[in-house]
């Protein structure tokens, strides 16, 4: 799905902004008509539910209304008109005046709707938009509504981080010829010094189709013509991790010597292979370096946010971070354009987070309830993983950024049912892609022993919190039971292993002498025990910290105005940790840390303590 840009042949405009905001009644309206009777107004691109001091408008589970007037450009005529949502967090409705023009379910990935039937170039319309936060067993991520005593419906859900929603990311007016490009794929790969990009087009019609790369001195290094084929860049330039280099790729459709539309999609040249247990970027080793992150910042909680964006790639580069995860939904596309330039190495996470019943089920991960039967995430709770997969997929795969997929984050792998699920959206992962690695992270309760997918995938991504959540403040007896574990896969299954979490909650300002959970001291002492494993295992391909900063979640005895994992905090200030990671990985450059970087802190424990329970640890 292509990203509205402007070209010589398409016009965009864009309509963040503050626009009017209601929330909706139980007996809302349908279909919606009318202007909206409120005073609030909202902001977007943000997430409403912290903008308020009404808590009911926090709370409230349903729909809320959007609402603004736009104008059509005059010299639109002869044009097609669409309207392009990059998210309606979870579900959209999208009225034009009275008229129902689009309805897309996941709060995640982007839709669209073609009014120009609908619109009169230099006429101005009523934009409305609906916007639904429910979760079901039939959405990703999953979820159930129940009903208090007094009436009242409640969202819960299976992951810790707020149920933010609303617009939470742009929405644009764009115009495109009647006959236009529909879609573009690159894949890249080098042979020698050259550069190979098969590329790929789809167009509402047949016609001519020229395509030619441009350098970025905007020199022309290769054409060709027709709807698919290959150019070949003598003397590439790889795109590469730390050291980003892209070329544009400008498609025309052509007719005679007429150009009927033209689109330029940015692209690098770069190759991925997963060897043994290496994974190769351009033919080399790269081990990961960075974080889980999280699209979330105070009163705007998922909106998008440019000052956040650069900020954080900033602190990315300061603490020497070469890569991060987008758990757990796919970010917006302003950030994998950031991560383009800037030569940050992304895993790009579906929205399927909290798969998982067995969470709150005790030391055995197994729930009251399994979690894949007929009752429970089902059919059509897969059909719903296998449509935001395409999604992602759609939107995502140009981007040299990306790779690889992680299609789930810590999912009932360990339970009956696992590999029914995840084969068949396996199987359509590598359909749609066929050129990158595919991983999820596995939650503590799947061990090497019970797990029954990691062998469908390329890469083991590990979550483990041995000394937070089990073994608590015993980093000693943490140390051993996290090396058992790791090597137990690495030995079971000969595949590339990274640690995709691992972290400890921490109140910056606290302190201690000794091995004190929720001190920074903790925080920086839990890291290098766990660095000192990694640095141990040959295998081992990479870390990111759980997380990159703190983040809101849902309400819970176990969070303190959210979760405290972050290295920086939800402003962005470093914590102590944040110069233990920074002394580590700076000037790395992708290469694996060596062991001798990682000495045995001073005040490293020798005794044991008992087992904790996993009972309500979380
Ligand atoms: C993991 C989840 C992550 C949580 C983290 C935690 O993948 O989303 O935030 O635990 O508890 O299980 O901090």
């Amino acid at each position: 799905m292509l990203k509205p840009r402007p070209t010589t042949t398409r016009e965009l405009v864009n309509l963040d902004g503050l626009w009017r905001f209601a929330v909706a009644d139980a007996d809302v309206r349908e279909p919606w008509t009318g202007t909206l009777e409120t005073q609030l107004e909202a902001p977007v691109p943000a997430s409403y539910n912290d903008l308020f001091t009404d808590q009911k408008i926090r709370d409230h589970v349903g729909w809320v209304w959007y609402q603004r007037t736009v104008r059509v450009p005059r010299g639109w005529a002869g044009e097609r008109v669409l309207l392009r949502l990059d998210a309606a967090t979870h579900e959209g409705k999208v009225y034009v005046d009275d008229v129902l023009v689009a309805r897309h379910v996941g709060g995640y990935t982007p839709f669209e709707a073609d009014i120009t039937d609908h619109v009169t170039p230099g006429g101005e319309f009523r934009l409305t938009v609906g916007v639904n936060n429910e979760l079901t067993s039939e959405t990703i991520p999953p979820g159930s509504i129940t009903a208090t005593r007094d009436g009242r419906r409640q969202q819960t859900y299976l992951h810790d981080f707020y149920n933010y929603a609303g617009l939470a990311r742009s929405v644009w007016l764009y115009s495109k010829p009647r006959r236009h490009i529909s879609d573009i794929t690159i894949v890249t790969g080098v042979i020698g010094q050259t550069g190979i990009v098969d590329y790929s087009v789809t167009a509402s019609h047949e016609t001519g189709v020229r395509v030619c790369a441009i350098d970025a001195a905007g020199h022309e290094v290769a054409t060709a013509h027709g709807s698919s084929g290959t150019l070949a860049i003598d003397s590439v330039n790889l795109w590469q991790p730390g050291a980003a280099y892209l070329y544009d790729l400008v498609v025309e459709l052509v007719e005679g010597n007429e150009v009927i539309d033209s689109y330029t999609e940015p692209f690098g040249v770069r190759t991925l292979e997963v060897r043994g247990t290496e994974f190769l970027i351009n033919g080399k080793p790269f081990y990961f370096t960075g974080f889980g992150k999280h699209e979330d910042t105070a009163v705007r909680g998922k909106g998008h946010d440019n000052a956040y964006l650069v900020h954080d790639f900033q602190l990315l580069d300061w603490v020497g971070a070469n890569s991060f995860r987008t758990s757990h939904y796919p970010y917006a596309e302003e950030v994998l354009e950031f991560a383009d330039r800037h030569g940050i190495v992304v895993v790009d996470e579906t929205a399927a987070v909290g798969l998982n019943l067995g969470v709150q089920g005790g030391l055995t991960g197994i729930g009251p309830k399994p979690t894949f039967s007929p009752e429970t995430f089902n059919h059509e709770t897969q059909a719903a993983h296998a449509q935001h997969l395409r999604e992602v997929i759609a939107r995502d795969k140009n981007h040299p950024s990306v790779v690889m997929w992680s299609i789930a984050n810590e999912p009932a792998s360990n339970e009956e049912g696992a590999r029914e699920f995840f084969e068949p959206l396996v199987k359509l992962a590598r359909e749609l892609d066929p050129t990158r690695p595919l991983t999820y992270a596995a939650v503590m309760f799947a061990t090497f022993q019970n797990d029954k997918i990691a062998d469908l995938f390329d890469v083991l991504s590990i979550n483990r919190y041995y000394g937070w959540y089990v073994f608590t403040g015993d980093l000693a007896t943490a140390e051993q039971y996290l090396e058992a574990d790791l090597r137990g896969w690495v030995e079971a299954f000969g595949k590339p292993v990274m640690m995709s979490e691992y972290g400890a909650d921490t109140m910056p300002g606290q302190h201690s002498v000794w091995d004190m959970p929720w001190s920074e001291e903790y925080q920086q002492s839990y890291l290098t025990m766990n660095h000192r494993v990694f640095d141990r295992i040959d295998a081992f391909i990479g870390e990111h910290v759980w997380n990159f900063a703190d983040f809101q979640t849902s309400n819970g005895i176990h969070r303190v105005d959210g979760n405290r994992k972050g290295i920086f905090t939800r402003d962005r200030k470093p914590k102590a940790a944040a110069h233990t990671l920074r002394a580590r990985w700076t000037g790395l450059a992708g290469t694996k840390p060596s062991a001798n970087q990682t000495a045995a802190p001073d005040n490293e424990k020798t005794t044991t303590s008992s087992v904790h329970a996993l009972e309500g640890a979380k």
